[in-house]
């Protein structure tokens, strides 16, 4: 009885940035938890390890093993599950690539999809993917244990908690699974079943994450109690706040830096500070142990899940810069339409902190949402620009893209806001960088939102290049600490 976890390549379009380099850390943590109970398991990464290419197609190029590889590697290691990975919409369409020659191979291995955009879309998902047999909805730890039983056991499928699969040509979806309350019963991730090497040190053109070199990502806690309207996490997650103890955080920490020689680490929490004091006994324990790390927010946190003395802490204990999501800088459109529950003014305080205090930042921001005119949309634009000129808050913008299951995908589509031909494929498109929002209101098009995009951006680059000037020697200690830098502030100077 074998099971093989993997993660299927990824296609990107000319323009857009590269593969980020990531771990797949979903994959691993199944991987740990079925290996802990016995289960003969693997893991292929597909997409980012060993024997991965760049294949050319027209204007995109597909980032992974070959598919004549991947079925070779299928034939090789004999497995009776393949678990496969559908992490974004944007990229579903490789996981069912990846299904079909899975059944190529041996049609009578059980193939078990899971991840954010299956969980969300789970019987439409089977009805369109006839390769795969079982969806797992949320979490895929125990389920999936349970699913690699059931298979062992003859067991019913029915039985299952959260999962979808087939009955009768027809897909069936079972009661959901009770999110995990203790994270702390969970193994790490199972580092041993990857080649770690392949994303500490990623080849050239890949891994734009890992520029500091030996960076890894880590979730600390799982869930977000908030509810904006775009966000898809907690109906995937699940609304309930979840951690692991700062303990178990700081152990994980002490042990990739042992054992991988590890040096950044990229938090990707869905709301990693949420627990104030939990995050400041993370942050006092990697000063007193003396551990040497760097680290970053790249998802984003809450500006009102800050304070200037756990920025301080933060910085003390190794933050690169802190990121933070603040989506409108129109207050109305915050409350009304996105239903973030934050009041701007802490946006402007946790700025001011963290310039006080000498701490990078950045934050992101995003247009387009139904219910906001040019004008808010310019709202946004300006807060942004401004929280840059005054306290060097790098600005992230981006276009409102309707995530299945989301509110905002909701009312779209009730008010007819959605392009009428709308695919899984769309979203791949809309993320190019040629793309087009998805979005249209009687209000804006997409071509509009990406022009006020167009010229914010233009006017940020100024403001950039300005401060460069003013300040050289801020600019040259960057250069030198991350030299890979330049070369990708230069590119974005030119595009
Ligand atoms: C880190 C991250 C990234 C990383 C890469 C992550 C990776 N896996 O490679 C980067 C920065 C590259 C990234 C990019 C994007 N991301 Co992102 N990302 C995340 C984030 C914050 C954390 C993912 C994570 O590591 N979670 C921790 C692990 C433990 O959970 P997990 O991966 O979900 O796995 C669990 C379950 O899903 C399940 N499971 C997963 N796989 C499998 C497989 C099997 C067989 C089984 C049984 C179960 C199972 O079991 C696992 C353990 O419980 C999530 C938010 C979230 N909480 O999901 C968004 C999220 C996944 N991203 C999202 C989006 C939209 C994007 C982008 C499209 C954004 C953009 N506009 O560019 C891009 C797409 C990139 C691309 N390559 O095309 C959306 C996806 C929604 C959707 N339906 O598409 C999410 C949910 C965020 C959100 N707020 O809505 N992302």
């Amino acid at each position: 009885m074998k099971v093989l976890l993997l993660n299927p390549p990824q296609t990107f379009y000319s323009g857009s940035e590269p593969p980020a380099g990531n771990l797949p850390i979903g994959l691993m943590y199944i991987a740990a938890v079925l290996a802990k109970a016995g289960v003969d398991v693997e893991v292929l990464d597909a997409f980012m390890g060993w024997g991965s290419t760049f294949q050319q197609d027209g204007e995109t190029v597909t980032v992974g093993m070959p598919p004549e590889n991947i079925k070779k590697e299928i034939e090789k290691r004999k497995p009776d599950i393949v678990g496969l990975a559908g992490p974004f919409t944007c990229q579903i369409s490789n996981t069912l690539k990846v299904s079909k020659l899975v059944k190529q191979v041996n049609s009578k291995i059980l193939t078990v999809a899971g991840g954010p955009h299956v969980t969300l879309v789970p019987k439409e998902f089977l009805e369109e993917a006839k390769d795969v047999d079982v969806v797992v909805v949320g979490e895929g730890e125990y389920t999936m244990l349970d699913v690699t039983r059931a298979f062992q056991d003859e067991k019913k499928l029915g039985d299952i908690k959260g999962i979808a699969y087939r009955q009768e040509g027809k897909a069936v979806l079972n009661p959901p699974r009770p999110l995990i309350d203790d994270l702390d019963e969970l193994p790490y991730p199972a580092y041993n079943l990857v080649n770690m090497e392949h994303y500490l040190s990623p080849p050239q053109g890949i891994g734009y994450r890992s520029f500091q070199n030996r960076a890894v990502s880590m979730v600390t806690s799982r869930g977000c109690p908030y509810n904006c309207c775009f966000c898809a996490v907690h109906l995937h997650m699940g609304q309930r706040f979840r951690a692991h103890s700062a303990q178990y955080v700081l152990d994980h920490i002490q042990y990739l830096v042992d054992k991988y020689k590890v040096k950044n680490i990229f938090f990707e929490d869905d709301n990693l500070t949420l627990d104030l004091k939990r995050f400041e006994v993370i942050c006092d324990g990697i000063i007193e142990r003396k551990i040497k790390i760097g680290w970053e927010t790249p998802n984003g946190v809450r500006a009102d899940c800050l304070n200037i003395e756990l920025l301080k802490k933060m910085k003390r204990s190794g933050a690169n810069s802190i990121f933070v999501g603040v989506e409108s800088g129109d207050q109305q459109i915050l409350d009304k339409v996105i239903c973030k529950s934050l009041d701007l003014d802490r946006v402007v305080e946790f700025a001011k902190s963290a310039q006080q205090i000498g701490l990078k930042t950045g934050a992101f921001y995003i247009i387009g949402f139904p219910g906001e005119t040019k004008e808010n949309m310019w709202r946004t634009v300006n807060f942004a620009l401004e929280l840059k000129r005054k306290y060097d808050v790098g600005m992230h913008l981006f276009a409102a893209t309707p995530s299945y299951g989301t509110k905002l995908y909701e009312e779209c589509k009730a008010k007819g806001y959605l392009p009428a031909d709308l695919s899984w494929n769309s979203f791949a498109q809309a993320r190019q960088a040629k793309g087009m929002p998805l979005i249209t209101t009687n209000e804006f098009t997409p071509v509009e939102v990406k022009e006020i995009a167009a010229k914010a951006l233009a006017e940020y680059k100024r403001l950039s290049l300005m401060g460069h000037i003013k300040h050289p020697g801020k600019a040259l200690k960057t250069a030198f600490a991350q030299p890979q830098l330049i070369w990708k502030y230069i590119k974005n100077l030119a595009s």
